[in-house]
């Protein structure tokens, strides 16, 4: 256990020894960097952002240890010494057997849905997310929600409210047979209800229950180790336990695992597959040669997986866990004793803006969390990310919209790079966002891309 261990203070385990400097802008340069950007905040330039909580994805700060890592990079195109490191850092930590890099998450996403998944099976999942979801249609798959109904209430205070509803998946098995499972599409602290923690409990249930069926578990395991931390927290029987020894017995309650690395892992590329079934493994290494790159490198260089294999030491430590959370949590503790609407309980990557709160006015065919981060980024060059209908997309039967219950604006933290200050600031900006809000109007929907399109949609003001 570190050092601040039981105590209030999250105060970094680290110190600052080189910074990056931000530009300040003017409100006349927002408006028409906005304008420019059809309200999108993933179209404005960087450049144009003084704090940019967009995503906590590929944002984090590396240690020293990981930039010294980078100079030992082995770029051999085949069998790489940094690739055997970045194995072991994954046998070692979440306990799989075989491993396939992959350049990111949705490469990973990919290959799995690929290799799983038979035209017309069912995924079920506790929530959707964006690229996952995608990527288990493309490959014929029917995406069904079997997370518990209280994450879809923003307010529910419910302390795992990224459990799986164990009788909603047990009536879709019975209703369409073990055979029509794919696999159970299972993700820690999930990202689109608020990053909310799957409990241990759960996870064993789950295996039971799939188990009885003989049907296989893949882990989405992008923030698991922000999942340990609520369960040595809130789960009676692991507050002593570390969050390494949590990672691990969780993942062993799984068949495999795809990861996106830019968050966890302190890097800002990088991803894996990792299965225990040799038979399977075959397939995936044989698909990742045809779309990432050979199996021991994976569309990464060496010094990127060198880095990653560190980062993922350093990303279970139980200090810098307890202090990424508390910077999120400070967030999100101020702002609710402004009674600004934010889902409840905070979650681990980041503040979730509740924008039904803040806009009843607009209807949401009007982008109300899409307004949202827009008058955020007006306010005070503060950029956030929209998590409501743009980014729901549409049915891909009926072509109708998704009407996701939860229209929300995501404030990312990323690891290790604001200050307290900084997330002051961020708190005032969404106050006077807050107190403007009944002059605030929706927008619409001018372009909309086909695939993922809240990435590049355009917008203008009603
Ligand atoms: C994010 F607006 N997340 O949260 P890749 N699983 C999970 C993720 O959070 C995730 C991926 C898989 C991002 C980046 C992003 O709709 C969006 O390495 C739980 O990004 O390919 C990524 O991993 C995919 C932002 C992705 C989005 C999709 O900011």
């Amino acid at each position: 256990m570190g050092q601040q261990f039981g105590r209030r203070s999250w105060a970094e385990p680290w110190k600052i020894k080189m910074v990056e400097p931000l530009r300040m802008t003017t409100k006349e340069d927002r408006e028409k960097a906005l304008v420019e950007a059809g309200f999108n905040t993933f179209l404005l330039k960087s450049e144009d952002v003084y704090i940019d909580l967009l995503t906590d994805s590929g944002t984090n700060a590396m240690s020293d240890r990981q930039w010294a890592g980078m100079m030992l990079g082995d770029e051999a195109y085949a069998g790489s010494r940094n690739f055997y490191n970045l194995e072991e850092a994954v046998r070692k930590y979440y306990g799989y057997k075989y491993l396939i890099p992959t350049h990111q998450g949705r490469g990973a996403e990919h290959l799995i849905s690929q290799a799983a998944i038979k035209k017309g099976q069912f995924v079920p999942g506790n929530m959707y997310f964006t690229t996952t979801r995608l990527h288990q249609e493309l490959a014929g798959g029917v995406f069904t929600d079997v997370i518990i109904d209280e994450a879809h209430n923003s307010q529910n205070p419910h302390p795992f409210k990224g459990n799986v509803d164990l009788e909603k998946l047990e009536s879709l098995i019975k209703r369409e047979g073990a055979e029509k499972i794919a696999y159970i599409s299972l993700a820690g602290t999930v990202n689109m209800a608020g990053g909310q923690p799957v409990s241990m409990a759960n996870v064993k249930a789950l295996r039971a229950l799939t188990d009885r069926h003989g049907i296989k578990v893949y882990l989405d395991a992008t923030r698991m180790v922000e999942n340990a931390y609520f369960i040595q927290e809130r789960e009676e029987g692991y507050a002593r336990k570390t969050i390494a020894e949590i990672l691990l017995e969780f993942c062993s309650y799984t068949d495999g695992a795809w990861m996106s690395a830019k968050k966890d892992s302190l890097v800002n590329i990088g991803g894996w597959l990792a299965v225990n079934n040799w038979t399977l493994f075959e397939e995936l290494r044989n698909l990742v040669v045809v779309y990432e790159g050979l199996h021991t490198y994976g569309g990464l260089a060496g010094r990127d997986m060198e880095a990653m294999a560190i980062g993922i030491a350093e990303s279970v430590a139980d200090d810098h866990v307890h202090s990424r959370i508390g910077q999120v949590r400070y967030l999100g503790e101020m702002l609710t004793a402004w009674n600004i609407p934010i889902v409840l309980p905070v979650g681990g990557h980041a503040v979730f803006l509740d924008a039904r709160g803040f806009y009843p006015h607009i209807p949401q065919i009007q982008f109300p969390a899409q307004t949202l981060a827009a008058e955020l980024y007006l306010d005070s060059g503060i950029r956030s990310m929209e998590r409501g209908i743009a980014s729901a997309g549409r049915d891909p039967k009926t072509g109708d919209h998704y009407y996701p219950r939860l229209e929300l604006t995501r404030l990312t933290i990323p690891r290790r790079v604001y200050t307290q200050a900084h997330m002051d600031v961020v708190a005032e900006s969404v106050r006077a966002v807050y107190e403007a809000r009944e002059k605030t109007q929706g927008l619409k929907m001018a372009y909309e891309p086909k695939y993922l399109r809240f990435f590049q949609a355009r917008f203008e003001r009603m």
